[in-house]
Order: C-alpha cells, then structure tokens, then sequence
C-alpha cells in the first residue's frame, strides 16, 4: 500500500541547551548534512520529493521549492519585536522580565504561520532554541514562576523532536567563555539548567554535550533520519504544553 504523498510534510526538530552548549554548530551541520544527503535522492524518495516540489510552488514565503532543510534560530531578531529582544539581550535597554518573556514568546507566535507553511511544503526545520529556552530563562528568575512562564507558549507548533545539549555551565565557561550578553554568567546558567531537566518530556533526547562535535554529529543525524521518516506520515501537532 503506497503512503499517501499529499500528507508528507518536513519534520520539526528543535536544540535546546544552556549558552555555548553547542546547538548552533550543531544545527548548522545538521541542516548541512540533511542538504547534501538529499541532493541525489535514492530511487524511493523521488515520489516523496516530486510531491514536495508541487507544494512548495503555492507558497509566498521565499522558500526555496528544492530545500529539503532550512535553519531556523529563536530569538528571530529581525523582526520589530525580535529587534526589541536585542536591545534587552545586548543590554542597550532594560525591560520588566515579565515584558520581555512575552516578547520573546510573541517572537515565537508571530512566526508560527510561515513555520507551519515551511514544514507542510516538505522542508524540515531545524530551529535553534523555542519555548523550553523561554520558559527556563525566565523561570530561573527570582520572581516568575513556571507555570506563569510556560502558559503565554501553550498551543505553539509541538516539537518532533528535541536534541537537548546538556553541558555543565562550568564546562560550557572553558569554551572560551561567555560573552557580554544578558544572562551569561555562571551562577544564572546553573538555574537555567536545573529548570530546564525540569522540562522534559516525551519529544526530549538528552545528548552529552561533552563529546566532540563529529560525535554529537553522527548521533543526531541518526535520531533525525529517523524522525523526519516517521513524520511523513503523521500530521504535525499544535498542543505544546496542553
Ligand atoms: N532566551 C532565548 C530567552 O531568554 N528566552 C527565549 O525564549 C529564547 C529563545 C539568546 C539568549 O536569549 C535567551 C537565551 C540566550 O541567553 P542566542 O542568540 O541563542 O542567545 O545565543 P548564542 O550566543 O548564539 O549561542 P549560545 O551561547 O547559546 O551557544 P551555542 O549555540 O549553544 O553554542 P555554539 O555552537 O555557538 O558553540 C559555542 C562554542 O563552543 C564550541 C564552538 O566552536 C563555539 O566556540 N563548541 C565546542 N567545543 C567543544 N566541543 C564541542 N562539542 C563543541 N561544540 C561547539
Ligand atoms: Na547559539
């Protein structure tokens, strides 16, 4: 029995991870790999890319109708409300911690439309950081509590799966050390560990952040083949922290 193309979409996979953990580098190599592995198709993926193709061609946004994987990083500074969460992370303007945790799960909202499309046109999304950031930032503040920190992001687009690089904030200060943003420093980083082992559920695939990128590497691309395998066949899911 052939599945059924039209309901193929891209899978949703999310890093997660105190500063300098090392999601970026790994992000990064991970939409490279998916770009390179892609680009001569075994002879059972044509359906499944053809069909890609016939999607991609409706949509508005500037989406590539070949991309197989896009990088995608929250905060999205580009945006007005993105270009205020700079300003709070660089430290050009302070703001009221319940503002700006809303600001940042606005920076989320405001781009679940375009992500939704992204993901349904058969393009898998590697995204550097979401909610779980969102809620252990703010929650490893004195005065904001959990459940307060996780409601503004119930009914985001749920995760696929979530690679969480856990690297001891001790260890993540030899990788040459914070830089001069918002909230690098060792003892915030430490609570914003403990919230965020707090956070997890069933999407979460823990990863020892001290191995060496090659190992990180080799891991994730197996988990990752796995799941955007079984998520062409499942409709992707609204409901985060319902
Ligand atoms: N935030 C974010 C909130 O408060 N609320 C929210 O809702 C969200 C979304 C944004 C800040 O905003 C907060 C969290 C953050 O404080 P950012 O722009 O995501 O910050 O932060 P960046 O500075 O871009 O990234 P990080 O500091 O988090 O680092 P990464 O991406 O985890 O690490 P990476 O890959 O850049 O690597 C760091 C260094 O380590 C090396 C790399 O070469 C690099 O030098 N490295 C390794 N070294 C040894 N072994 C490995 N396996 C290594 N992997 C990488
Ligand atoms: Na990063």
């Amino acid at each position: 029995q052939p599945t059924d193309t039209s309901t193929r979409r891209g899978a949703f996979i999310v890093f997660e991870g105190c500063d300098r953990a090392g999601k970026s580098t790994q992000a990064a190599k991970l939409v490279e790999y998916l770009q390179n592995r892609h680009k001569q198709p075994l002879k059972n993926d044509e359906t499944s890319i053809a069909s890609n193709l016939k999607v991609s061609e409706t949509m508005t946004n500037n989406s590539n109708d070949s991309e197989v994987a896009r990088l995608w990083k929250f905060p999205d500074r580009t945006t007005l409300i993105g270009k205020m969460i700079d300003a709070y992370l660089k430290k050009t303007k302070d703001l009221d911690d319940h503002v700006v945790h809303l600001l940042f799960s606005a920076n989320r909202w405001e781009c679940m439309n375009v992500i939704k499309n992204i993901l349904m046109s058969g393009t898998t999304l590697v995204v550097d950081r979401y909610a779980y950031s969102g809620a252990a930032f703010s929650a490893a503040k004195k005065d904001l509590d959990i459940n307060w920190c996780k409601s503004p992001d119930i009914g985001l687009l749920t995760p696929d799966i979530v690679f969480f690089m856990d690297l001891e904030p001790e260890e993540a200060v030899k990788r040459g050390g914070y830089g001069k943003e918002r909230y690098e420093n060792l003892e915030f980083q430490k609570k914003v560990r403990k919230v965020f082992l707090d956070l997890k559920d069933s999407s979460w695939k823990i990863l020892d952040a001290r191995q060496t990128i090659p190992e990180l590497h080799q891991q994730i691309i197996e988990t990752a083949e796995e799941v955007i395998k079984k998520c062409e066949s499942i409709p992707f899911s609204e409901n985060l922290w319902k």
